[in-house]
């Protein structure tokens, strides 16, 4: 049901903008990534996961992890050291985990993600769970060899991984052309001979149709898969970020493109009601509002636990 879609991509957008909102207001303190005009590549990788299969996000991961389950208020509590947070208030905005819903956390090493990836793919295979992993990573963790390694280890050994880029075009202020010659990033996966297909990464039946195939190639034992999903954030690398380096014109055509105006079109021109439309982001503002409330209320941690589950 699209409209469910609508809510799901509202929801990501609606904790994400109330997040800003806090880190400007003083609650939350730290660096803060966000994925906005992102939504739909973890709404829809995400809907094709089975529950125990891991998940392996950047610091740019609220989105990945409310598409896994994880209950924003443990996620707004997170993010503002507060006792009930997942990690309880140890992880932060870049670092947060949760395990317990196949979200096995963020990383602020770029392109980090996948070699754990790797690993956990490897376990699923002997432990006897059968569980894949998916990591996500951007357009310029593509240039981190540890992404390269990953990914031919991956091959090698035929193992369950699904490795996504989120092309944005951007690695931090830096534009993509910049960095590469070859702007055709899947043909690097294809060249250690994984399967890699380019996805509109704005269009969720697309993203849905690319992790259904990989995810049961991955299942049958038939080893990872890459899907380069293309895609643009509409807002700065990180909160604070003057964002001079964007061409005229860019951002006017990003926000048409992005997945909840694009949907929103879509709806509409099927006829469906205005109203239905406009409810899906009430009600997933009224929800994010109530979290970050109850979360706001909640004790901080004590910082004589800081040394706590430190086993360096
Ligand atoms: C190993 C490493 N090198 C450099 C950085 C600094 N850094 C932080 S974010 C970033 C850009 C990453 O771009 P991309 O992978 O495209 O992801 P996006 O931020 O666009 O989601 C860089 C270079 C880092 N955190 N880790």
């Amino acid at each position: 049901m699209k409209l469910d879609d609508l809510l799901a991509l509202w929801r990501i957008r609606a904790l994400e903008e109330k997040i800003r909102d806090l880190r400007l207001e003083g609650p939350i303190v730290g660096s803060v990534h966000l994925s906005n005009g992102q939504e739909s590549v973890a709404v829809g990788a995400c809907s094709q996961l089975r529950p125990h299969d891991a998940v392996y996000a950047t610091y740019r991961g609220h989105g990945w992890a409310v598409a896994r389950g994880v209950p924003p208020r443990e996620i707004f509590a997170e993010l503002m050291g507060r006792v009930t947070g997942v990690n309880a208030g140890r992880g932060g905005s870049a670092h947060f985990s949760a395990p317990q819903h196949g979200f096995h956390g963020e990383n602020s090493i770029v392109g980090a993600g996948a070699p754990i990836a790797v690993g956990a793919a490897l376990a699923g295979r002997h432990d006897g769970t059968g569980r894949i992993a998916l990591t996500v990573f951007g357009d310029g963790a593509m240039n981190q060899g540890a992404v390269t390694e990953a990914m031919n280890f991956a091959a090698a050994f035929s193992l369950g991984v699904v490795f996504v880029c989120e092309n944005n075009r951007y690695s931090e202020l830096t534009p993509i052309d910049a960095m590469v010659a070859q702007p055709d990033l899947s043909q690097r996966a294809t060249a250690l001979g994984i399967p890699a297909v380019r996805v509109d990464g704005n269009d969720l039946a697309q993203v849905r149709t690319a992790t259904r195939l990989a995810v049961e190639s991955a299942v049958a034992g038939r080893g990872p898969s890459f899907i380069e999903a293309h895609t643009q954030r509409i807002v700065g690398h990180y909160i604070g970020d003057a964002e001079q380096y964007r061409p005229a014109g860019e951002l006017d055509r990003d926000l048409r493109l992005e997945p909840i105006a694009r949907l929103t079109r879509e709806l509409l021109a099927e006829g469906v009601a205005a109203e239905a439309v406009a409810r899906c982001e009430e009600r997933a503002r009224s929800e994010m509002d109530a979290a970050a409330a109850a979360a706001l209320a909640d004790p901080l941690t004590d910082p004589a636990t800081a040394k706590d589950h430190l086993y360096a």
